[in-house]
């Protein structure tokens, strides 16, 4: 009986992976897995296969806006006493946004009543499969450990042991249960401290709402006659910063046309105006909008 069982295991395998269309995603037992407070991760942790909707790259200039963009395909519950969580997901079609070809990615979440864990990789090999693909994507699996591509947390494979650490972020939602326990001006327009820095702002600088403070500095200084402005928001509190220029503070402009990203890690946001002040150009603004995704 114990035979029997365990032959039909055996085939049961063999036709899967034989399977083109078969997705099998898992990161191994060994190595280290931890959140952002070096803890091991627990059973809260979620992890997803999927893509994310066809011209959207995710980075760490655009984090707040990479759940409205996400499509999973598959889930994975993270098992603290295996150490590990693995999928196996058939695809079965390419309806968009799962075109042949598109980039796969391994987002892994814990959500929290005050703030979040997460993870965001892939291999530059893991390409979503074509349906009527002969060869299977990779015959071996996509392994957490290969991969090349981290926009948040920490893959390291390179050393041993493996080690696999997400990273901590914040809704406004969360920052507000966390920050504004009893205040009735909890709304991002609100200003309970009455300092002149709305919620919305208090969250983008990561400033206490219930405490008057002077407003952060964003500095503003001329680099060969281009207007730079320095925002040292916190980058892992999930809200959209753009930032806007103007030559008459009535029609304000942004995007890659009109300015340019110099600077966006942990530190600040540092964007500089495209258009310089000139003769042409006499006077020139410059300001950040903050909005929730
Ligand atoms: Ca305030």
């Amino acid at each position: 009986m114990i035979r029997s069982l365990l032959a039909a295991a055996i085939s049961w395998a063999c036709i899967t992976a034989a399977n083109a269309n078969t997705l099998s995603w898992f990161c191994d037992p060994a190595g280290d897995k931890l959140d952002s407070n070096d803890q091991p991760m627990d059973a809260g942790y979620e992890f997803q296969l999927g893509v994310f909707d066809t011209g959207f790259e995710p980075d760490a200039a655009n984090i707040a806006s990479w759940l409205a963009h996400w499509n999973p395909a598959d889930s994975a519950q993270y098992d603290p006493v295996q150490k590990r969580y693995a999928g196996v997901y058939e695809v079965e079609d390419n309806a968009a946004p799962f075109l042949s070809g598109a980039k796969a990615w391994i987002f892994g979440r814990r959500t929290g009543a005050t703030g979040s864990e997460w993870i965001l990789f892939r291999n530059s090999n893991w390409l979503w499969p074509d349906v009527f693909e002969i060869n299977p994507p990779d015959p071996f699996g996509w392994n957490a450990k290969n991969a090349n591509e981290v926009v948040l947390g920490t893959i390291y494979a390179s050393g041993s042991p493996f080690l696999m650490q997400s990273a901590f972020v914040r809704s406004y939602a969360q920052w507000q249960a966390a920050e504004l326990t009893g205040e009735p001006l909890n709304a991002a327009a609100d200003d309970p401290d009455r300092d002149g820095m709305s919620n919305l702002l208090e969250f983008v600088f990561g400033t206490a709402p219930k405490t008057a403070n002077a407003p952060v500095a964003t500095p503003v200084v001329l680099q060969s006659g281009h207007a730079v402005i320095t925002i040292p928001r916190r980058i892992d509190h999930l809200v959209n910063c753009t930032v806007e220029v103007s030559g008459n503070l009535v029609n304000w402009q942004s995007g890659p046309a009109h300015t340019e990203v110099l600077q966006n890690d942990a530190a600040a946001l540092v964007v500089r105006d495209l258009t310089p002040v000139n003769a042409a150009n006499p006077q020139r603004f410059i300001r950040l909008k903050a909005t929730l995704p």
